[in-house]
Order: C-alpha cells, then structure tokens, then sequence
C-alpha cells in the first residue's frame, strides 16, 4: 500500500513537472570602457553585452508579467551585472545591509565559481533601493549572512516614484561592480582565465506579498516560484573579446 502511495505521488509530481531544457549559456564579454555605477546601463561598455530576457515558469502566479533584461561584463577589478526592469508600481521597503531584500522588488545573482561542485554557492539580492543582502549558501542547510562582500559598488535608477501607489512608474535599473577577490576561496583563477565556465543564476521579485512574481534566467525547475536550485544554474562563459 505505502509503495502504491509512493508511485502516485510520484506520478503527481511528475503531471505538474514542466519539461526542462538545457540550462542556459551566456558569455560574459569583457568591459572595453570604464562603466560609471550610476545605475544607468547607457554606457558605452554595456553596448556590446548581450541581454538575457528573464522568464516566468510558473503559470500560478497572477499579475503583470513585467519585463527584466540583464547583462553582465568583467574586467580586471570586478564582475559587473546591470538589470532593466520594467515596473509601474515601484516598492521596497529595506534599508540596511543584510535585510531580506528579496521581500521588496528586488533583483539577485547568485554565483558559483566552481561549478566542479554545486554544494555551496554566494548570493546577492539587492532591492530597489540599492540595499544588498549577501551571503555564502552552504546548500540547501546553512545560509551565512554574516558574510559581507567587500568594495562592492551598487547602485539604483528609478523612472518613477517609491513607494507611493496610486500613480503609474515607468521601471527601475540597477549596476553592481563586484570585485574578484570576494570569490578567492572558490575560484581556480582571478579574473578567470578565458574559457573558464562558472554557474550562477538571475532572478527577479516584481511586487510584495500576497502576489509577487518570480522571473529568472535559467528557470529552476522547481514545482513552487523559488530560486534556490544550485543543479539548474546556467553557464557563465568568460571570453577576451569585447
Ligand atoms: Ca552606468
Ligand atoms: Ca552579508
């Protein structure tokens, strides 16, 4: 009987399951011009990265499906990553670091420079209003907050007004320049050498509780809206070339 339970069950999950491609490639061109962080993807440098549109998996969750558009650049000192989000109603509410930002409209990467192993992993949630939480994910047990990446630069653009309903926004734009040496303790080489592939993941929360909608770059194959899946990470490859 419990073995005819287990196989229904099974076969339930599998009935809500959505078919899983490949994860995602992106190749991360290097930076030709300085990039000011300003929170405005209008420098020249940002021109020449390709732009991942995120997806929305889910079909339970309701709302506008608002557009995100993300790019990422190196160059010797940092990992840049920039989001364009669409947004008519622009909310956040955390203001110190650490704060679970990911409960305003907020946007994430998270990062595994050793994709040899996906046990552990670092993250970066940063709200709309430039507030980042960041931590190492010692996966799925131990998430270590008190990890603070060090000389970050973040900033946020807003095309609208905060927190106030009631009036429509056009959208917000965030840049982070993170440096390398935040990622020694797992990475072979810093910046990586060209042709080196790490894992890592975009996501976006658009709106607060009770109706928020994830979006994502590679979509992490999970039956409920959540991120958090170190096996579906799409590929970061690091080229020369600009
Ligand atoms: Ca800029
Ligand atoms: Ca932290």
């Amino acid at each position: 009987m419990k073995s005819a339970l287990f196989f229904l069950a099974i076969c339930g999950l599998w009935a809500q399951s959505r078919a899983l491609g490949p994860v995602p490639r992106y190749e991360v061109r290097r930076a030709k011009w300085p990039i000011a962080i300003d929170g405005k993807l209008d420098d020249a440098a940002w021109r020449d990265a390709r732009r991942i549109e995120f997806q929305f998996p889910w079909e339970q969750q309701t709302g506008a499906k608002q557009k995100t558009l993300a790019r990422l650049l190196w160059d010797d000192r940092y990992l840049y990553a920039g989001y364009e989000c669409e947004d008519t109603d622009i909310v956040a509410h955390y203001t110190t670091r650490d704060d679970p930002t990911y409960k305003d409209d907020a946007v994430e990467i998270f990062i595994n420079p050793d994709p040899a192993q996906n046990n552990f992993y670092y993250g970066l949630e940063m709200n709309a209003r430039a507030v980042l939480y960041d931590y190492f994910y010692v996966f799925p047990k131990l998430l270590l907050k008190r990890i603070d990446f060090t000389g970050v630069h973040l900033a946020v653009h807003r095309r609208g007004t905060l927190n106030q309903t009631g009036d429509v926004d056009e959208g917000w734009s965030l840049e982070v320049a993170i440096p390398w040496a935040n990622f020694e303790e797992l990475a072979k080489k810093l910046p990586p050498d060209p042709g080196s592939v790490w894992t890592a993941n975009l996501n976006r929360w658009d709106g607060t509780e009770p109706n928020r909608r994830l979006s994502l770059w590679s979509d992490s194959g999970l039956d409920r809206p959540h991120p958090h899946n170190p096996d579906r990470f799409g590929q970061l490859v690091f080229v020369n070339y600009r």
